[in-house]
This record gives structure tokens, sequence and C-alpha cells, in this order.
């Protein structure tokens, strides 16, 4: 397991800003460092997609981007990419059913953070039995931001989990704002993942403070 307590994860997960250089039209270091001010409590670096950077460019960004949240003291995820995550020397990554098995990935990553995304309690159970650190759930709501992404399942599966009281930290994703964000804390996540409600803002700082005050004045 990873240097976090679950109790610190859950922390973590509360404002759980996702992106990458296509999630906006703005600049990404701008958006970021407005979200890190905003009070964003964990980054995910997510560079996927039409027109994702490759190569250098990608590790450029990457780099930029794990400095920003290193001053704002934000932990550092890094998605898919475990080379990169690694040569990074990043805090973690986040990892789906699609990519590498979770088992060989938490062998690799020794104790970073690793994050599963799960849309049924078995793969939830396979996922913890790997060592992950906290489970991503979704889409919640419709999202254009991954297109790929599978059904619409609300809060159910969110629902299910702490029914069963499974031990291990969630968050819900996709198509979350800050007119929706709360249902999915009241249904049991202990956070919520965010693309485009931050990464799309006129304002991201703004939104940022918007979206964490309806997560935590729920407590
Ligand atoms: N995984 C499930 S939905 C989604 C991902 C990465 C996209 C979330 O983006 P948005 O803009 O917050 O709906
Ligand atoms: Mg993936």
């Amino acid at each position: 397991m990873t240097i976090y307590t679950s109790e610190k994860i859950k922390e973590l997960l509360k404002v759980y800003f996702i992106m990458g250089s296509n999630n906006s039209s703005l600049a990404p270091d701008y958006v970021l460092e407005e979200a890190l001010k905003g009070g964003i409590t964990v980054f995910q670096f997510r560079e996927k997609g039409s027109d994702a950077l490759e190569g250098e460019a990608k590790f450029q960004l990457a780099k930029r981007m794990q400095k920003l949240c290193n001053h704002y003291n934000v932990p550092f995820l890094v998605n898919d990419d475990i080379e990169l995550a690694i040569a990074l020397d990043a805090d973690g990554v986040h990892i789906g059913q699609e990519d590498e098995n979770a088992i060989k990935v938490r062998e690799w990553i020794g104790n970073k953070v690793l994050g599963v995304s799960a849309h049924s309690i078995e793969e939830i159970k396979l996922a913890m039995e790997a060592g992950a650190d906290y489970i991503g759930i979704g889409p919640i709501y419709a999202t254009s931001t991954k297109k790929d992404a599978k059904e619409v399942q609300g809060t159910s599966l969110i629902e299910k989990v702490k029914q069963l009281n499974l031990r291990i930290p969630i968050v819900g994703i996709g198509g979350i704002t800050i007119d929706n964000a709360y249902p999915v804390i009241k249904a049991g996540a202990d956070g919520v993942a965010i693309i485009s409600e931050i990464s799309m803002a006129d304002n991201p700082y703004e939104q940022t403070k918007r979206l964490k005050k309806v997560v935590t004045d729920q407590e």
C-alpha cells in the first residue's frame, strides 16, 4: 500500500481535478494554477484523446504541472502512463479496466498511490485485492468529455459499496457539476472527480471554490 493512510486518501479525493491540454481553451498551466489556488485536493494529469500531446511535449507539460502541484502541496497523479509516472516520480497513478493489470501496476509503482476505475462490485473487490488505494466510480451523470465512457449509472454503485461496507475510499466521476455534486457525496462518495466543470470554466479559481464549498459543506 501507499505512504498515505486511508483517511488521508479520503481527504485527497474531495475535490479531485483531472485535466490535459485538450480539456480547456485556456492555457493548461493557467487553469491548473487557478484550480490549485481555488483549493483542489489532488490532481490527475490525463493527456489523451484528440490532439493530445505526445512524446517530449507531453513530458514537458506533465513536468510543469507536477511542479505547480508541488508548489501548492497537492499530490500529482498520472492517468494510464505508468512509465511517465515513474520517470517523473509522481505521487501516483490512475488506471482503468482496459489498462495494465492492477496487480502488476502495484508491483511496478511500489508505494505510490494507485487508483482504479471500476464499474461493478466484482471489479471493485479485485482492485482492492490488487492493492488499490481508492476506486473511481462512474460515469455518474452524462459526460461528453470521455467519448468511450460506459453507461451512466447514477449513484447506485456508490450506494452498494456503502451497503456492503467495503472499506475503500471512493470518488465519483462523470458529468459532475456544482449543481449535481451534492447527491454524489450524500450517496457515500468521499469526493468528486471533475474535468470540464473546472477546465471549461471562465474563472476556474471561483468555480473550484464553489465546488469545494458544495463538497465540504455536507460534512
Ligand atoms: N471517466 C469516466 S467519465 C470521465 C472519465 C475520465 C470524464 C469526466 O469528465 P467531466 O467533464 O467531469 O464529465
Ligand atoms: Mg485508462
